[in-house]
């Protein structure tokens, strides 16, 4: 890796930890709360500032890297050419909003489509979870050992109970199948943190059946550090464009669900 590579991870670390600090303010100010798409589908006025705060130094500092950011004020990405920042500046904007913890800033930094850096940043909790292609994965600056692996009978599985209910979007019955045969599942609501979960071996696997490409970018090159991985529920490589579906797992325990679900699924 170069000297700048070197140079840009140093910034970009800085960057989330002085927004992680102005988020951690923000509590002292009121908070606007809107909804988008739906009434689970929550935005503050928090989440759209952060995400200026980054969009704005970033294009200051690096004006031909590429933004892909929730909110909308970073570039239209059709393709991964170049460097592309993919960033969430609230994961977890519900935990945000209800609980104000439990909430991550995810940022995945891309060259030409390879992730270079990823960082996790549990804002509350002031842990910070980091990983650089071929570096190797971190923990408040405490590597991370690789993963070793759990069958499905033994395995903690981070999904949300929603994707267990009928719902005209998924095919819900290999789910219950999967969720009947674990030993226990999670649920956080923030995609990022429970990437960093699979990431340090606190759960085995999280599944999602539709995220964004800046809830899973970051967190997949820390993931990925460690040997967990990252596909869509059909076992296709993350596009990174658009909405999938989404399970990132250790190697064995990746194969099991992916295969008891394409089968069950039919
Ligand atoms: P968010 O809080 O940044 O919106 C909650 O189960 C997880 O799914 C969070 O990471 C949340 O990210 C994400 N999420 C919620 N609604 C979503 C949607 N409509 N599309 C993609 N991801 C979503
Ligand atoms: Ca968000």
């Amino acid at each position: 890796m170069n000297k700048n590579w070197g140079a840009i991870d140093r910034y970009a670390k800085s960057l989330i930890k002085e927004a992680g600090h102005r988020i951690r303010v923000s509590f002292y100010t009121e908070i606007d709360v809107e909804t988008k798409s739906s009434a689970s589908d929550l935005v503050t006025n928090i989440d759209r500032e952060i995400e200026q705060f980054f969009i704005t130094r970033i294009r200051k500092d690096f004006p031909d890297h590429r933004v892909m950011g929730e909110e909308g004020f970073g570039d239209t990405i059709e393709s991964l050419e170049g460097v592309v920042w993919f960033l969430d500046p609230i994961d977890g904007t519900m935990n945000f909003v209800h609980q104000r913890r439990n909430f991550a800033i995810s940022l995945g930094i891309y060259v030409d489509g390879i992730g270079m850096f990823g960082y996790i940043y549990d804002v509350m909790r002031d842990d910070f979870y980091h990983a650089a292609k071929g570096e190797g994965a971190y923990f408040n600056d405490e590597r991370l050992p690789r993963l070793e692996n759990t069958s499905v009978n033994e395995a903690m599985i981070g999904i949300n109970a929603s994707w267990v209910a009928p719902n005209p979007r998924i095919h819900h019955e290999p789910v219950i199948e999967l969720v009947r045969s674990c030993r226990g599942t999670r649920s956080y609501g923030s995609a990022a943190l429970e990437l960093a979960y699979v990431s340090s071996g606190r759960i085995d696997a999280y599944m999602s059946l539709r995220l964004s490409p800046w809830d899973v970018a970051g967190g997949i090159i820390i993931a990925g550090e460690v040997g967990a991985i990252a596909t869509t529920m059909e076992n296709e490589p993350l596009s990174l464009l658009g909405q999938e579906t989404f399970i990132v797992a250790k190697p064995q325990l990746h194969e099991e669900i992916i295969e008891n679900y394409i089968q069950l699924k039919g």
